[in-house]
């Protein structure tokens, strides 16, 4: 079945999704498998930890207005023109994100809801949904996730309030045994916007510091159960850059032993308010990963997890509770190692994009380790734990470059038959030639 969508897909010239129909064209690069996620709303499944997670953060944010787009395919006006993003900004390519054709992708974040959400005039908002980006594979990529957006603006009027307010947050956090490292300190790289009054802007990133703060203590402090009393949770704070806010930050978690990042947020551009016609209003907002906060409150450790359909999985988990999952049982793996040539550039003309092979007399056709990614996905589906790069090497000689991926197949639900591994590996093998032009060593 898989196979035969699969060529319907490749000849078809349209295609209807959520009953809309889109004309394929060059840039048309969803598979169905992908199309397939599109129903499942994980963040809206009653007792599922996403929606779990999405409901303790609502009613953090008491009086925001919770949001949920009802379908994941908008423009790309929307993704990111009307966000700043530039014509070349990598984000855009091919290799990157989900298109159905040159107009109309999947989401990539749920940024691309700003404009028209600020548009409609709310002020005080959290918008949660899926996003899809191409990516590799390992425990914590999966080519469809879930984010928040949240947002907080203000009128010049509301402003003036906003110093005491900030005030009454700051004792209160500092009652709080939380460790806050600040690392992101108003830079000429991470500036305030010129058409803001900068000690307006200050009390807009505070009140956003503020406000993230003690979310990110409400779950981590006091929602989670902790094991270690004696350590107080330690948080960090540190300059990023996004075409849509400035100041920009990212928010770090201290872990088991490793600092993970689950947010980003900043002053939101001015000039996406007047987009969206609110010039009189100035704020803040962030977008943070569900599935990444998800994983440490609950100890999920792998994100396959959150799309099995086990009840061994979905039963442990309740609304309203963060309760550690425990794995029903942990099946073996089993890898298969892949090695292969890169294609041979024929043509020179035909190498858009190449990269020229170690300053040898061959070419070597543009690789994407994304594409790769892809097919192994659209084989073995959550089959597949993870893909690594093992060797890498280039013939001195002839200019040709070889790669040799480990692929480590698990399933999360059953024991896997190494003849099944073998099919899937030989159909993974069969495509990378059909369609990526590899020649297997
Ligand atoms: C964004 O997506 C921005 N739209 C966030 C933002 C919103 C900035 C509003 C400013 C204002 P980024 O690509 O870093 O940024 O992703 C945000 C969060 O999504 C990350 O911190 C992480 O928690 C989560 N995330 C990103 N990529 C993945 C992935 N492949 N798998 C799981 N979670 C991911
Ligand atoms: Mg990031």
């Amino acid at each position: 079945a898989q196979t035969e969508s699969r060529a319907e897909f490749a000849t078809t010239l349209e295609q209807a999704i959520e009953g809309n129909v889109y004309q394929k064209d060059a840039w048309t690069n969803t598979p169905p498998s992908i199309l397939a996620k599109l129903p499942r709303r994980l963040h809206q499944q009653e007792n599922h930890p996403i929606s779990i997670l999405r409901n303790l953060i609502e009613n953090h944010f008491k009086d925001f207005q919770a949001i949920s787009p009802a379908s994941a395919i908008v423009t790309t006006h929307m993704n990111f023109d009307e966000l700043g993003f530039p014509a070349d900004h990598p984000g855009r390519s091919l290799t990157d994100s989900y298109y159905l054709n040159q107009t109309h992708m999947l989401r990539t974040h749920t940024s691309a809801h700003e404009v028209e959400t600020f548009r409609a005039g709310h002020d005080k908002w959290l918008l949660s949904a899926d996003v899809y980006r191409r990516d590799e594979i390992d425990s914590s990529h999966y080519p469809v996730f879930h984010q928040m957006e949240g947002a907080r603006v203000w009128t010049q009027d509301q402003l003036q309030d906003l110093k005491s307010l900030n005030a009454k947050m700051a004792e209160e956090l500092a009652a709080c045994p939380l460790v806050i490292e600040d690392i992101s300190i108003s830079s000429e790289s991470n500036p305030y916007q010129p058409e803001h009054d900068p000690e307006l802007a200050k009390e807009i990133a505070q009140n956003l510091k503020h406000s993230l703060n003690s979310m990110i203590f409400r779950l981590f402090g006091q929602l989670k159960a902790k094991s270690t009393e004696e350590e107080p949770l330690r948080v960090r704070w540190i300059e990023a850059f996004f075409p849509f806010t400035t100041p920009s930050y990212e928010v770090e978690v201290f872990w088991n032993g490793e600092w993970l990042e689950i947010l980003g947020c900043g002053v939101v551009m001015q000039k996406t308010l007047n987009n969206a016609s609110v010039p009189e209003k100035q704020g803040w907002a962030f977008g943070l990963g569900l599935e990444r906060i998800a994983m440490i409150l609950f100890s999920i450790p792998d994100i396959r997890l959150f799309w099995s359909e086990d009840a061994r999985f979905l039963r442990q988990f309740q609304e309203g509770r963060i309760t550690t999952f425990k794995p029903y049982s942990k099946y073996p793996t089993c890898y298969k190692d892949l090695s292969f040539w890169l294609p041979q550039e024929k043509n020179p003309k035909e190498a858009r994009g190449a990269k020229a092979a170690g300053g040898g007399m061959t070419g070597t056709l543009a690789f994407h380790e994304n594409d790769f990614c892809e097919i192994v996905r659209d084989v073995a589906g959550d089959l597949i734990e993870s893909v690594t790069l093992i060797d890498d090497f280039t013939n001195k000689k002839t200019g040709r470059q070889s790669k040799c991926y480990r692929l480590n197949y698990r399933s999360m639900d059953r024991s896997l038959l190494n003849e099944e591994v073998n099919a899937l590996q030989g159909e993974v093998i069969q495509r990378l030639v059909e369609e990526l032009h590899i020649e297997p060593r």
